[in-house]
């Protein structure tokens, strides 16, 4: 049956800040405070899809989620109606407050994992929204991530949910930016890949110095068995912890990969050779034979320059006529990146097209083409059967730009968080666009029961 990959990407939300949350992130770290643009940032996002879309690329939209958090920061003891508890939390503890308000679930490559149905042996679609626990703005999209994917993917006979894994850093998962698919075409089963930074049980293992390995190889593991994967046509990989040190915080900062392609950096796996032998190993017995390996040397492109131009975090897609990579515009500001890019079109590669685009609003928090989408694999049924409201045509990019252009702030200085009218106008935004795409509702929140 004909199967294509869905991109679903995550519509940047109205609270879009710069609050240095996320540890390991260079950008995020150095952009901490800045002002920020949620309008501009969520009109680059959609610019993004709408381009992806015009290139005949299946494109689909997740929901941002309600943010500043109030259950959340309830939880954490601030008390009383919505704006003494931004108030109190602004004066007791902005970092909180910020973490609370951080639109981070518009990288939707951390939503989940996703196995597609050729993979799994019940022969359903698997998903398994991200635990995100090791850092603690993050592991508050996994409740909400699950209703919006539920919502959309209805269909038990067709789409397994699991809950998230249990919220331990020990159990870390990072989702879809740690895991890599290779396969002969969409429609035949893949070799699934899960990129892990440490082993969560064994503190004497090798694990980064500097910075955190967010993903467990027990989360990855864990993942494969709910997903029903079968052992042989699944691999389990070991990040480079110097890459983790030089910022690369998942791993989809460093590979990047589409149906027979895996572009990576050559510093990207621990004990590299051990990594690409295993990887050609079981592709040959199980998926395909024409695997094609583009190693990017550190040569080439130091890792400090892949992390700066975020190359790797690039969306590599399938066309009529080959594969085009969508870079983010920084790969044309770092020497070393526009360099690689301008020679890799005249390798012997399917990749036949390169494109720039401009994300900049995210990637000031290290979020990428790549970071912004979730891939689906979906065949003709299962497209069928997923809710219908949140794929990307030209009428509902149009009602976005507008909806984007009606309720999102130009900017956001730091202190605007605690601004209880921003609660509102992100609810009243948040409640208009689940109508337009129809899911229902997937939000903790009922516009008129705000606690005053
Ligand atoms: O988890 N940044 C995100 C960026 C995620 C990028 N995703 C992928 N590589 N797939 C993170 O580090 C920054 C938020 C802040 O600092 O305000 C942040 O969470």
């Amino acid at each position: 049956m004909p199967t294509r990959e869905i991109n679903f990407d995550g519509l940047i939300g109205p609270t879009h800040n710069y609050a240095g949350l996320a540890e390991g992130n260079l950008a995020s770290q150095a952009h901490r405070l800045a002002v920020s643009n949620p309008r501009q940032a969520a009109l680059q996002g959609l610019a993004k899809m709408k381009f992806l879309a015009d290139l005949g690329i299946a494109q689909a939209v997740l929901p941002p989620q309600e943010r500043p958090d109030m259950a959340a920061l309830r939880r954490l003891g601030f008390g009383g109606s919505d704006a003494q508890v931004l108030d109190s939390a602004k004066r007791q503890s902005p970092v909180l407050l910020a973490a609370c308000c951080s639109a981070s679930a518009m990288w939707a490559a951390n939503a989940a994992t996703v196995s597609p149905s050729t993979d799994t042996a019940d022969g359903r679609v698997h998903f398994t929204p991200a635990n995100l626990a090791s850092q603690f703005h993050r592991s508050l999209e996994a409740p909400t991530t699950g209703r919006i994917l539920r919502a959309i993917f209805r269909d038990e006979s067709r789409f397994a949910h699991h809950p998230p894994l249990p919220a331990n850093a020990r159990l870390g998962d990072e989702g879809a930016a740690n895991h890599i698919r290779l396969c002969g075409a969409h429609e035949h089963g893949g070799l699934e890949i899960f990129v892990y930074g440490r082993d969560g049980f064994n503190a004497t293992s090798s694990a980064p110095a500097r910075f955190p390995a967010r993903q467990t190889r027990e989360a990855s593991e864990s993942i494969a068995r709910l997903h029903q994967l079968d052992l042989t046509r699944t691999l389990f990989l070991r990040q480079n912890p110097d890459a983790i040190d030089a910022g690369a915080f998942h791993n989809d900062v460093v590979t990047v990969s589409n149906e027979n392609v895996l572009l990576y950096h050559a510093d990207a796996f621990a004990d590299s050779a051990f990594a690409l032998a295993h990887i050609r190993e079981s592709v040959s017995k199980v998926v395909l034979e024409d695997l094609i390996l583009i190693e990017v040397p550190a040569s080439e492109v130091p890792l400090a320059d892949a992390v700066r131009s975020y190359l790797f975090n690039s969306q590599l897609v399938s066309m009529d006529d080959g594969m085009a990579l969508i870079c983010p515009t920084e790969c044309q500001d770092v020497p070393s990146s526009r360099e690689f890019l301008k020679h890799l079109l005249h390798k012997q590669t399917p990749i036949r097209n390169v494109h720039f685009i401009n994300v900049r609003q995210s990637m000031n928090n290290g979020g990428g083409p790549a970071c912004l989408r979730l891939r689906v694999v979906l065949n003709d049924a299962e497209q069928a059967a997923a809710a219908s409201g949140v794929f990307l045509s030209d009428a509902l990019y149009v009602a976005l730009v507008d909806w984007v252009q009606r309720h999102y702030r130009e900017e956001l200085y730091p202190d605007d968080l605690s601004d209880p009218l921003l609660l509102i106008e992100s609810r009243t935004a948040l409640d208009e666009l689940t109508r337009f795409l129809q899911l229902g509702s997937v939000y903790p929140f009922q516009l008129g029961n705000e606690q005053s």
